[in-house]
């Protein structure tokens, strides 16, 4: 029996890659705390995780944590092209808005004798859950898994917009490069520093203020502002100036990262828990890649992984390949099935073949975590997704950003300028761009010092995440909230 008040929150993630595992280590940790917790995906995604992730299965195990899933209005056969989230956006808020209303004020008694929901912890950019949320009158609490950075760049787009800085003036084709070295004045705390090619890609492509996705961007962003609070996968030690501009528009803002270490702290295992127990993904791990990196010199390998949506053409992968051949190190490279098209194999020139054999492994999908962790990985040339950005800096493995879009080009430039482990290779192109960035990172004073700063960062996040370091007690500060929520008339 439950008794009259306790808190039940429902956990809801946009379904891709990188935004449900950051939202499960949340919902697993809230549990932890005491409250019921349970955690929507839809139908497809739900399916794809359980064949592939040993996070699920334990998760399901544990008291007061349940998963429901309903459907996303798609056709089965649909590819679902991450590429094209903002139809899957659009049907899930058209096509699942009853399943979800069901999910979130049941019309019948609880299966499992559960409390009512209390509320709801939604993704930002997740509409369906926002709308139907504000119709029934319960409190929600936005996640945003994108980091401070990125999101206080969103929150200012209209001010960007009103102050004529986006859409980018019109330049004629020989200055629009030079255009993009602008510095953006409307972004308070990033003046002078944040240039447009560093802006959310959704800024850079809008021709027009009526561009759907930096209209769908700007008001998902805006939505955040309705809410109890805002929840972040980032910590204070790393974007502390960053949320407090954010917590001027939004006081009641809790820096919970990085999550993945965060999860560990509450674990019952401990933090010395196999990171294999943690994993969830889309795609089975090919755990083959770890026998391997046991075989190589301590810090020696470049690990790549542009993460699970960002594609390029078969010209860009080539250029990567030659780069890292070139450039004469070990490597590790993520080339997931859809990361290029046609056949990868179909790719390889004879060249390449022998060398990349001789000190290369390729994997479609490769344990991140662990790989992160492993002694011998010198450093990661990354897409820079929020999520392998906070897994990098727990690990302290230095980076090499090659952002492609969304928030990476923002991420990549505080990595590169602000925290200084990384390296900025944005709009740069070609195989010796690669074998230079591969070199500088793991070569001489400039390398020695990149991991030296990655060090410190991973220090400060593993304090974050312990008992009375700040992310600590932001979790503190949002069960009690969330607790004293449940007792509101
Ligand atoms: C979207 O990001 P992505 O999913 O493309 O990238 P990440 O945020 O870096 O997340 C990738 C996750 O997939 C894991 C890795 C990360 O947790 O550990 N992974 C893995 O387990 N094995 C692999 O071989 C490769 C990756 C978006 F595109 C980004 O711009 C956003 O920052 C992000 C969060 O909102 O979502």
């Amino acid at each position: 029996m439950t008794e009259v008040g306790e808190a039940h929150v429902l956990v809801s993630p946009f379904p891709a890659q990188g935004h449900v595992p950051p939202m499960l280590k949340l919902a697993e940790i809230l549990s932890h705390a005491g409250l019921h917790v349970t955690f929507v995906n839809t139908d497809n995604i739900h399916r794809r995780f359980l064949a592939s992730s040993p996070a699920l299965q334990r998760l399901a195990g544990l008291p007061r944590f349940r998963f429901r899933t309903i459907p996303d209005g798609l056709p089965e056969d649909h590819p679902r092209p991450f590429l094209q989230f903002l139809d899957l956006e659009e049907s899930l808020r058209t096509r699942s808005r009853e399943h979800y209303r069901e999910l979130l004020v049941p019309t019948g008694k609880d299966p499992d004798g559960w409390p009512p929901v209390t509320c709801a912890v939604a993704d930002g950019i997740l509409r369906l859950a926002s709308e139907v949320a504000a119709e029934m009158e319960i409190p929600v609490i936005f996640v945003r898994t994108s980091g401070a950075c990125a999101v206080w760049a969103y929150l200012c787009i209209p001010d960007l917009i009103k102050g004529g800085e986006i859409p980018f003036p019109e330049e004629e084709e020989e200055k629009e490069e030079d255009g993009l070295d602008e510095t953006i004045r409307g972004v308070p705390g990033m003046e002078g520093f944040l240039r447009r090619r560093d802006l959310p890609s959704f800024c850079r492509n809008a021709k027009s203020t009526s561009d759907r996705s930096l209209q769908f961007v700007t008001n998902a962003n805006a939505n955040v502002r309705r809410g109890r609070g805002l929840i972040l996968n980032t910590f204070e030690a790393l974007e502390g100036p960053v949320l407090s501009h954010i917590r001027s528009a939004i006081p009641i803002s809790y820096a919970l990262g990085p999550l993945h270490l965060l999860s560990r702290t509450f674990d019952d295992c401990g933090a010395d828990a196999p990171l294999s127990s943690n994993s969830a993904s889309l795609w089975q791990e090919d755990r083959s890649c770890l026998k391997w990196l046991d075989s190589q010199p301590q810090r020696s390998v470049v690990y790549i992984s542009f993460g699970s949506v960002t594609m390029m053409s078969r010209d860009e992968l080539m250029e990567f390949w030659h780069g890292l051949v070139d450039s004469g190190k070990r490597f590790l490279w993520v080339v997931r099935p859809d990361l290029a098209e046609g056949k990868i194999e179909e790719a390889i020139q004879e060249d390449l073949e022998k060398e990349t054999k001789e000190r290369g492994c390729l994997v479609g999908w490769a344990p991140q975590e662990e790989v992160l962790a492993h002694p011998a990985v010198a450093c990661f040339l990354t897409h820079s997704g929020w999520n392998s950005t906070l897994e990098s800096v727990a690990a302290g493995v230095p980076m090499i950003c090659w952002p492609f879009f969304a928030d990476q080009p923002v991420n990549s430039r505080f990595v590169g300028d602000v925290w200084r482990f990384g390296v900025d290779m944005k709009d740069k192109r070609g195989r010796s761009v690669v074998e230079r960035m591969v070199r500088e990172v793991m070569e001489g004073e400039r390398a020695e010092e990149l991991r030296r700063s990655a060090g410190e960062m991973a220090e400060l996040a593993r304090r974050s995440v312990g008992e009375g370091g700040s992310s600590y007690r932001d979790f503190e500060n949002l069960v009690k909230d969330i607790k004293a929520m449940s007792r509101e008339k």
